[in-house]
């Protein structure tokens, strides 16, 4: 019975290097960790009258924690769909388009405002200042968070009520001008 105590030797290797593999982990984890991001919304708001057919959502996108995030999509029940937008104002004039995400660094806060980073609101129910509705971000690192998105009055909100929208033909929009 010389064999035994090599057999026991033999099934508990595994144990150990399983251990070890997981305390290498740990050290090389905590190496690369860049915290956890701390996400908190403020100022979500629409401007009313929009076109017909798109309406921009502005919002403060705050990150207090001590790891990046970034916007990556967002849903409503109110438009068939939405999108992530960003203004560009080239020789003057403002055309836009959409983007795959919105980086939210930590310690940043990032503002979506009037002619530049936006959420478009595609196809929307009838809105009128006064109105609010649930919108639904989904974010990298830290899920979904849902906000209220309260309707304002285009010239209260620092209006996109369509100066923002003239080369949205171009950005493959049915923007049924006249
Ligand atoms: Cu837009």
């Amino acid at each position: 019975m010389t064999i035994e105590p090599s057999r026991r030797h033999s099934t508990r290797a595994p144990g150990r290097v399983l251990l070890a593999l997981l305390a290498a982990l740990a050290v090389l984890g905590a190496a690369c960790a860049q915290g956890s991001p701390a996400i908190s919304v403020a100022n979500a708001r629409t401007p009313e009258p929009a076109m017909a057919d798109l309406a921009a959502v502005y919002l403060d996108l705050a990150n207090d924690g001590d790891g990046d995030d970034a916007l990556v999509a967002a849903e409503t029940d109110h438009a068939a769909d939405v999108e992530l937008h960003e203004t560009v104002v080239e020789d003057g004039v403002a055309t836009m388009g959409e983007i795959e995400e919105i980086p939210v660094p930590a310690g940043e806060t990032v503002e979506l405002t009037t002619g530049g980073l936006h959420l478009m609101l595609i196809d929307p129910e009838p809105l009128a200042p006064g109105d609010a509705f649930d919108l639904t971000l989904e974010l990298a690192e830290s899920g979904t968070m849902d906000v209220e998105v309260e309707v304002v009055d285009a010239a209260e909100a620092g209006g996109h009520n369509g100066a923002d929208h003239g080369d949205h033909d171009d950005e493959g929009h049915d923007a049924d001008e006249d």
